[in-house]
C-alpha cells in the first residue's frame, strides 16, 4: 500500500530555538516498511504546503497518517485531512501521537469524517495493524483505534524498542534540523517514558508511568547511522539509571564514536548519577536542559516535582563545574504580578544559565487538566502552546504579555550572550562556512516573535475548532487517587 506519513508545521514560538526531526514518524515508517508498504514521509516543519500538495498529487497515497504530538497543531491537521479527502476521497486518513491520544473523539468530530481513525498510543504497533486492517474495513478492531464507531480495544505497547530504528533516509532537508547552537542536529531515543508523575506533564500518563530502554547495542547501532555531528537525546529524563548510561558510553568508547550531545534530565538525577554525566561529558555532552519549573518550595510541591530548591541549586553548580552549557525552564503562573516577574527576571540575570519561560498550561492528559479550578479563558487549540495564557491572568492580559515579553528579553540577552560566545569561539563562523544558518537566523527572529501585541491579538482570532472543556472541576477529586482515566497505555499492573 502507498502510505504517506506527515508531520505538521513547527510552532512559531518554539521554532526560533529548535526544529527537530520527526523521530516518532521515522520509527513508524520503519515498521510499515517492514510490512512491505511503499512509505514516504513529509515533514511540514521543513517543507511547505505546496510541497505537500505536490506529494499527494504525485504519489497518490492510499493511506495518509498525520502525527499530532502537539495540541496546537490540531486545527492544521484537521484541515489538511479535509483537503486530502477532497482530492483523494478513497484514501484512508488517520492520525496518532501524543496529544491526539488524549482528545481522539473530539478530533474525529472536528474532522467530520475526513479522519477515519485516531490511533492512540505508540505508533510502531498501531500503524502497521491499521494498514493491514484497511482492506477488510476492520479498522475499529485495531488496538488503540478510535473510529466513528467509538473507542475500541486499548493500545498495545511495543515489545522491544530495539525494533524499528528510525528510517531517517525518508525525510530529506535534514540540515534544517537544529537545537540552539547545535546546528545541524539529529535526534536519537535511548529510553521511553518517565517514572515520575509531575502534575503538569503527560509524559507519564501517555506511557502508563512505565520506563523502557533500547539495548545498548541498538542505541549505539542507531547512533552510528546518524551522519550529523550534533545529537539531541529526546529522552524525557536522561540517564535515570546510571548503569544504562554507562553501558552505552562503554560501547561508544570502544568504538571511538564521538559526537556533540544535548540532553534533558532532572536535577536530582544529575546529582545522583553525576559520574555517568561526567563520562558523557568526555564523550561530547555539551548542552543540558534542566526543567526546574519553579524556584520555591511551594511551586515545586504544587507541580509535584518531588525535588527541592536546594537540590536544584546544587545540580546547577555541578553542571557548571562540568563546563556544560545549561538551559533552564521556569513555568510562569498566569497569576504572576509585576513583582513576581521582576523577581524571576532578577534571578535569571543572576545565573549564567539560559533561562526559558513557559506559561502554565493545563493539557488534556495531565492531572492539572482535571484539577485546575480556574476556568479556561480560551478553548482555541492554537493557544495551547505554553506561550499563551489559557487561564485567567491576575494582570490584565495585555499587561501579562508585556511582563512575559520583558522577561523573555532577559532570555534573549542570554541567547545573544551564547551567540557572542559562539562567535568568539568560532562556532557561528564554522556554521556559516558549512552553510548552516538556522541558529544565526534564530537570533535575528527573536524580537519579531516575542511581541506582546501579537500574543494578545492572537486571542481575538476566530477559532474554527474548539477544545472540549474538562469535566467540571467539582466532579473530579482534587488529587485523583485512581488515575487510570488519565492513562493512554495502562500501567503494567493493569495491563491485560
Ligand atoms: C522530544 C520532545 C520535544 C522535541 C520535539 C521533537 C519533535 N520533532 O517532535 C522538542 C524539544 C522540539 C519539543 C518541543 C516542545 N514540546 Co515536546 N516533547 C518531547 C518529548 C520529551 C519526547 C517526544 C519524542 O520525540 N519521543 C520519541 C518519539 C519516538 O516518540 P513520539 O514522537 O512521541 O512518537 C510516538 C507516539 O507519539 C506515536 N506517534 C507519533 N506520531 C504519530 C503518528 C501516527 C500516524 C501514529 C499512528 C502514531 C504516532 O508513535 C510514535 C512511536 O511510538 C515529549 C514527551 C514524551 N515523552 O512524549 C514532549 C512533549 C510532546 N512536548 C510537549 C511540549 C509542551 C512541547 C513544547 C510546546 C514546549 C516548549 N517549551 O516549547 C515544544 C513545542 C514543539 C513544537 N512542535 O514546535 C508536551 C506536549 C504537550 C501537548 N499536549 O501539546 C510533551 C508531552 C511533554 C510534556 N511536558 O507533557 N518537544
Ligand atoms: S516533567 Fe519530566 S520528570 Fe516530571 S513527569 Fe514529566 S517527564 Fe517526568
Amino acid at each position: 500500500m502507498r502510505v504517506l506519513l506527515v508531520h505538521p508545521s513547527a510552532l512559531m514560538y518554539s521554532e526560533i530555538f529548535l526544529r527537530l526531526e520527526p523521530l516518532g514518524l521515522e520509527r513508524i515508517a520503519t515498521a510499515a516498511l517492514a510490512d512491505g508498504h511503499d512509505v514516504r514521509l513529509i515533514d511540514l516543519q521543513v517543507y511547505g504546503r505546496a510541497d505537500f500538495e505536490r506529494e499527494v498529487a504525485g504519489f497518490r497515497p492510499e493511506a495518509v497518517g498525520f502525527s499530532l504530538n502537539y495540541l496546537a497543531n490540531v486545527p492544521e491537521v484537521v484541515n489538511l485531512a479535509k483537503w486530502v479527502k477532497t482530492v483523494l476521497p478513497g484514501c484512508t486518513v488517520f492520525a496518532g501521537g501524543h496529544s491526539v491520544s488524549f482528545v481522539a473523539e473530539e478530533v474525529l468530530d472536528h474532522a467530520g469524517g475526513a479522519i477515519d481513525a485516531v490511533l492512540k498510543g505508540e505508533g510502531e504497533t498501531g500503524a502497521p495493524a491499521l494498514l493491514a486492517a484497511i482492506p477488510d474495513k476492520a479498522m475499529a478492531e485495531v488496538p488503540g483505534a478510535v473510529t466513528a464507531d467509538g473507542p475500541g480495544r486499548p493500545p498495545v505497547m511495543l515489545h522491544s524498542l530495539d525494533d524499528h530504528l528510525p528510517a531517517r533516509h525518508l525525510g530529506g532537508r535534514r540540515r534544517k534540523y537544529f537545537i540552539g547552537v547545535m546546528d545541524p542536529a539529529a535526534s536519537v531515543e535511548f529510553t521511553r517514558g518517565c517514572p515520575w508523575d509531575c502534575s503538569f506533564c503527560s509524559a507519564w500518563t501517555f506511557y502508563g508511568r512505565s520506563y523502557r530502554r533500547l539495548s545498548p547495542q541498538a542505541a549505539v547501532e542507531d547512533l552510528t547511522r546518524v551522519a550529523e555531528p550534533g545529537v539531541f537525546i529526546v529522552d524525557d529524563v536522561a540517564f535515570i539509571k546510571a548503569e544504562e548510561g554507562h553501558e552505552i558510553a562503554r560501547e561508544l568508547e570502544r568504538r571511538r564514536i564521538r559526537k556533540e550531545y544535548y540532553l534533558e534530565t532532572r536535577c536530582d538525577v544529575l546529582l545522583r548519577n553525576e559520574e555517568v554525566f561526567r563520562r558523557w561529558r568526555r564523550l561530547g555532552l555539551t548542552y543540558m536542559f534542566l526543567g526546574l519549573e519553579a524556584l520555591d518550595e511551594e511551586g515545586l510541591r504544587q507541580f509535584r516535582k518531588r525535588t527541592t530548591p536546594k537540590v536544584n541549586n546544587k545540580a546547577l553548580e555541578v553542571a557548571r563545574d562540568m563546563g556544560l552549557m545549561v538551559a533552564i525552564n521556569i513555568i510562569a503562573d498566569p497569576d504572576w504580578d509585576e513583582a513576581r516577574f521582576a523577581f524571576v527576571r532578577e534571578w535569571a540575570m543572576s545565573v549564567p544559565e539560559i533561562v526559558n519561560i513557559t506559561v502554565q498550561t493545563p493539557y488534556p492528559g495531565t492531572e492539572t487538566w482535571l484539577t485546575e479550578s480556574r476556568k479556561l479563558t480560551t478553548l482555541d487549540y492554537r493557544l495551547f502552546d505554553v506561550q499563551h495564557a489559557v487561564l485567567p491572568t491576575r494582570l490584565p492580559l495585555h499587561r501579562f504579555y508585556e511582563e512575559l515579553v520583558k522577561t523573555q528579553a532577559v532570555l534573549a540577552r542570554k541567547h545573544l550572550g551564547v551567540a557572542a560566545l559562539a562567535e568568539t569561539t568560532g562556532i557561528v563562523a564554522r556554521q556559516l562556512l558549512r552553510g548552516q544558518t538556522n541558529f544565526v537566523k534564530m537570533i535575528w527572529k527573536f524580537n519579531k516573535v516575542y511581541n506582546a501585541d501579537r500574543q494578545h491579538s492572537e486571542h481575538q482570532r476566530d477559532a474554527e475548532y474548539l477544545l472540549s472543556p474538562p469535566q467540571e472541576a467539582a466532579a473530579v477529586p482534587a488529587a485523583p487517587r485512581d488515575r487510570q482515566d488519565l492513562y493512554v497505555h495502562a500501567p503494567a499492573r493493569r495491563r491485560g
